[in-house]
């Protein structure tokens, strides 16, 4: 649901701009030196990326989904990495305290996280708990109005940033399966945490992860997400579920850009005499291309608009993410291919995006995952 289209439209100028004008010049220097500089972190506060799903009341932008897609749509137009500086916290770093805090704790962390003033994580995966996210060792056991809280969480993107993880853990080891997981908000600076090194990655220089080291660390029983034990699964699954549709959003805005940097490149680069655009073989490239990516920018805007009214959009979060990630996957083969042996070599740029959007299909739920989803919903929906 769009709310107010003219306000809606002068964000999406700013955003445009400001991708146009400050983060793609900067692409080369930031994969260089897999650091965003600091002018560019406040450029995105300015803007208030860093608040885009918080509500109002509590200092951010309130967007809807679908306003949310369109921003993050044209955040995709450049390196990954720059979304990410902010991803976490408009998106699963936070939305587990906006959708099952308690009114105290949104108060309290919410306007930080809208302004930027500190960072938000999501701390799910472990190194033996990924895809099966039911099966973490993490434990944190009561010992009087404290948690103590052991276990390693791994690939924790902006861990070295954060100021808050949202983080699952086993608040009962009887409990090996889902009910058995509590959600809590750490805050970095609680006594027993430790980062690790940040990941060597494929792709996405300038988006850090690292472990993040529970030893001894006590959690006050206060800062439980909604102050309920056996919750924090379902909580990491309704955030993970919104964060597929922002995720298929940001598949979308990669792909355009990636088809419009192959598109140019066809238009200019001349072979047995003419652009090579004018090639049918290339034509079917470019056709096949733009066709997915209007089908899967549909999806994410369906999706969108079904979950701001209010429906169930487990299928479609899942079909968005499935779609648009694998169709990204294959935009960026195509575009490389467009670029033939320029594609291969770093100046040009392709072959960073070609690296960057891999992730894109293995980062909150595999495709296979979504798969599964999808089918089981599917089966239930049959029985019912
Ligand atoms: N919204 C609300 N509740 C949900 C939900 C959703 N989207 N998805 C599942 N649940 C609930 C279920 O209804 C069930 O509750 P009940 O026991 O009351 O019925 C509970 O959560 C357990 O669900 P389920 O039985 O489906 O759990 P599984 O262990 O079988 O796991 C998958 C299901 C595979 C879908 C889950 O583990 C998953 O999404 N894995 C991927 C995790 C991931 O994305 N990791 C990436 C790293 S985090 S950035």
């Amino acid at each position: 649901m769009i709310r107010d289209r003219d306000t809606l439209n002068v964000l999406l100028d700013s955003v445009e701009r400001f991708v146009r004008e400050r983060l793609v010049p900067a692409e080369h220097v930031v994969a260089e030196t897999d650091e965003i500089p600091e002018d560019m972190v406040a450029g995105m506060k300015e803007l208030g990326l860093f608040g885009l799903t918080i509500p109002e009341e509590y200092g951010g932008l309130g967007l809807t989904m679908e306003e949310e897609s369109l921003v993050i749509t044209a955040m995709g137009q450049t390196s990954p990495a720059f979304r990410s500086v902010f991803g976490t916290t408009v998106g699963i770093g936070s939305q587990g305290i906006l959708l099952d805090g308690l009114d105290w704790q949104k108060k309290k962390y919410l306007p930080k996280l809208a302004t930027g003033e500190i960072l938000a994580s999501f701390a799910l995966t472990e190194p033996e708990a990924g895809s099966d996210a039911a099966s973490l060792r993490t434990t944190a056991i009561r010992d009087g109005d404290f948690y103590v809280v052991n276990g390693t969480k791994r690939f924790i993107t902006n861990a070295p940033h954060a100021g808050i993880f949202t983080l699952m853990a086993r608040t009962n080891p009887e409990d090996k399966g889902p009910n058995g997981v509590t959600a809590f908000i750490v805050e970095r600076n609680t006594p027993g945490i430790t980062i690790g090194r940040r990941d060597k990655k494929m792709g996405q220089q300038g988006a850090h992860t690292a472990d993040v080291i529970f030893e001894n660390c006590r959690v006050p029983a206060s800062q439980v997400i909604g102050g309920k034990e056996g919750q924090g699964f379902k909580t990491a699954m309704k955030v993970l579920e919104k964060g597929r549709i922002h995720l298929a959003a940001l598949a979308v805005g990669a792909a355009e850009r990636m088809l419009r940097d192959a598109l140019n490149y066809s238009i200019e680069r001349k072979q047995f005499g003419q652009p090579i655009a004018e090639f049918q073989l290339v034509q079917a490239m470019l056709a096949d291309s733009q066709a997915e990516i209007y089908a899967a920018k549909s999806m994410v805007m369906d999706a969108a608009r079904k979950r701001d009214d209010g429906r169930n959009v487990s299928t479609e979060a899942s079909c968005c993410k499935l779609f648009a990630t694998e169709m990204c996957g294959r935009v960026a083969d195509r575009a490389l291919q467009i670029f033939g042996g320029a594609g291969y070599v770093a100046e040009y740029g392709i072959e960073r995006f070609y690296r960057d959007v891999r992730l894109f299909r293995l980062y909150e739920g595999t495709s296979q995952i979504q798969q599964i989803v999808i089918a089981r919903n599917m089966i239930k929906q049959a029985r019912r």
